[in-house]
């Protein structure tokens, strides 16, 4: 049990000053949540003689003259002079900053809504506060103002019994609006009453006249017997186990056949919606429980693995931990981040609920059909979603055009789809691909002029359902990215100026119908090599005129040397087209970019007009080159 404590104990730190200066840094804000922040703060206090088992019941009362009177039968905040400061330990707690008691590893000191940054912030952001203990048989008050002592502390008569009063008016030069909800009191002192059983909280509103009082012998049991009210329950009864070892453990489960799976979990009291080390402590309890029993059961051949999520679902709970040292993590301080109660929590329940799961059998089997059901539904949906997936994309594969050769991978962010002109090309690059992620599409003869050809035109012809089918997205409006069969769509057209045209046109027709493809920078041209130039057993590819006179340049060779012009990729031997345009670690690719799509968009409309050369000039000026270094190409 805590020991007594006395002025002694106090550690003074400091003024009041900066707590009226800036408000929101001690209780989060000044509007009605930062209003309430100060009822919490002293009814935590309240609550924290009754968690340290001195007292057994508090009274809170909204006050028609605008105050706040919380009452506790506690032992009365201390009274005597401090040895250093020569003031009463009451008038020190309640004038300065985080004065308090020293952390005992046996005391679990508050750590309310303000996470104790103690009731003289409430004094400082009250306009009054009066104080009134009943302690050593005598009756004691103190008055306040703003946070500073306003009246010196008076004995008063004779006081049957002991405890803390304390009634404070907040501050309207703090707070705007002063209305205390007492809808939202009450529902705070029902849970703090589940959550120390056996305390009795009684809120009045004078305001209303409406007045409750909680109780729970049984408390976190009755408050998850009211949370699964109405629900399907899995089982008779609930798991319900409390321990103490240092940490404080208190919980109790119960599954029900719905999906949804909801645990409420305090640390000292506070509700932590965001969870934390001890919520993860319970679910591994709970699993590995299971999983033990289960395999126990099933016999050690058949351990029917279950996971977490399996034991998730349905799952309810109420979680309360008490330790004394609470770390509460992030902004809103609503998760409890203290490592070690993670692992004291989870062998707590772990060993509680597996003795469970053996001496009630029958709950034990209704609650493993739960489990097994949630785990089964998990593999089948796991299988259906794969099914769908092997469905779409085998069906999606059956109605492939014949004439794609695709790629074994499914994973576009490797799968390149090269667009070739004429079944020759087709043919040479079929043979010179990757077929792991390399698919190939031959479209022969010239694709419409997409420019001025009218939707239902586009969309009968062949060529164009063929791509679009290919590439798996959509067009148009109903272009679906997310749907995109390839990383790359690689244009590969001869580089004459049949094949200027062909890819001019598939530029267009990508840039009209398929635009977040360019935006992405999915769109490349390949750059197959012009000419191959022989000196005797050395060998270099050209791209174009000027290339092949710089290369001719700069060997200054002796002998003429030997040069081959490729007529068309059909009849370039597959391996030299593998090495110079389709091997990722070789090939050089230009990027098609749509830098300034306006000014693209214009372009695209006036060269469609042109002929085919000027269009290509347009397409090598608007893309970028990537010259291949070895490394892959990033998309
Ligand atoms: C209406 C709000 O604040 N009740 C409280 C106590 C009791 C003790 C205490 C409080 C002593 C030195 C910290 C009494 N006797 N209700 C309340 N009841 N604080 S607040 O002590 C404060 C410590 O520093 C108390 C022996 N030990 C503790």
């Amino acid at each position: 049990m805590a020991k007594d404590y006395s002025a002694k104990d106090i550690d003074v730190l400091e003024g009041l000053e900066p707590v009226r200066v800036r408000p929101g840094m001690y209780i989060g804000g000044t509007d009605l949540s930062g209003l309430h922040h100060l009822v919490w703060e002293v009814v935590d206090n309240a609550v924290d003689e009754a968690i340290n088992g001195h007292c057994d019941r508090i009274t809170i009362t909204i006050r028609a003259d605008g105050g706040l009177m919380v009452e506790d039968n506690g032992r009365g905040i201390p009274i005597d002079k401090h040895p250093k400061h020569k003031k009463p330990a009451l008038e020190i707690i309640l004038t300065t900053l985080h004065s308090g008691a020293k952390f005992s590893s046996k005391s679990y000191t508050s750590s309310g809504g303000l996470h104790g940054v103690g009731v003289s912030v409430v004094n400082a952001l009250s306009e009054r506060m009066e104080v009134t203990v009943k302690r050593g048989g005598a009756l004691w008050r103190q008055e306040f103002r703003r946070g500073r002592v306003s009246s010196r502390l008076t004995k008063g008569g004779k006081a049957k019994g002991t405890g803390t009063k304390i009634t404070f008016y907040p501050d309207s030069e703090i707070f705007s609006r002063r209305r205390f909800n007492s809808k939202l009191i009450m529902e705070r002192a029902e849970t703090k009453a589940f959550l120390n059983s056996g305390l009795t909280i009684e809120v009045i509103d004078e305001v209303s006249g409406v007045s409750k009082q909680f109780h729970y012998e049984n408390g976190i049991r009755d408050y998850l017997v009211k949370l699964l009210a109405g629900r399907k329950r899995v089982g008779t009864d609930y798991f319900y186990h409390h321990g103490r070892n240092g940490l404080q453990v208190e919980c109790a489960v119960q599954w029900t056949e719905e999906t949804e799976s909801k645990i409420y979990s305090y640390a000292n009291s506070v509700y932590t919606a965001d969870g934390g080390t001890h919520e993860t402590g319970l679910r591994n309890a709970l699993t590995k429980a299971l999983r033990a029993y289960i395999e126990r059961r099933n016999g050690k051949g058949k351990p029917q693995q279950i996971t977490a999520e399996d034991t998730r679902e349905g799952l309810s709970a109420v979680l309360s931990v008490f330790l004394s040292n609470p770390q509460f993590q992030g902004q809103t301080k609503e998760k409890l981040n203290n490592p070690e109660v993670l692992s004291g929590v989870e062998s707590s329940i772990r060993t509680a609920f597996e003795k469970y799961l053996l001496e009630h059998p029958s709950i034990a089997e209704s609650i493993v059909t739960r489990v097994t059901l949630a785990a089964q539904a998990r593999l089948a949906s796991r299988s259906a979603k794969d099914q769908v997936m092997r469905k779409t994309a085998i069906s999606h594969r059956l109605t492939l055009p014949g004439k794609l050769a695709d790629c074994a991978s499914t994973d576009p962010s490797v799968c390149e789809l090269f667009i070739v002109e004429g079944d020759s090309a087709g043919g040479s690059s079929k043979q010179a691909r990757d077929r792991k992620t390399q698919a190939v599409l031959p479209i022969r003869g010239k694709i419409l002029n997409v420019e001025n050809a009218t939707a239902e035109k586009m969309a009968n012809n062949n060529e164009i359902k063929s791509l679009v089918t290919s590439i798996g997205a959509g067009m148009g409006a109903t272009f679906d990215y997310s749907r995109l069969r390839y990383g790359k769509i690689i244009i590969m057209t001869d580089a004459d100026v049949d094949g200027a045209h062909i890819s001019a046109l598939l530029l267009t027709f990508f840039y009209r119908y398929m635009p977040k493809l360019f935006e992405k920078g999915h769109i490349y041209l390949a750059q197959p090599p012009l000419f191959r130039i022989e000196f005797g057993k050395d060998f270099y590819y050209a791209y174009d005129d000027a290339g092949k006179e710089r290369i001719i340049k700069e060997r200054k060779a002796k002998r003429e040397p030997e040069i081959h012009r490729y007529k068309g990729l059909g009849e370039m031997p597959a391996v030299i087209l593998k090495d110079t345009t389709m091997d990722p670690a070789k090939r050089k690719l230009l990027r098609m970019r749509v830098a300034d799509a306006e000014a693209t968009d214009r372009a695209f409309s006036r060269l469609m007009g042109k002929d085919a050369s000027a269009r290509y000039e347009f397409i090598r000026e608007n893309s970028e080159t990537f010259v291949k270094s070895g490394g892959s190409l990033d998309v």
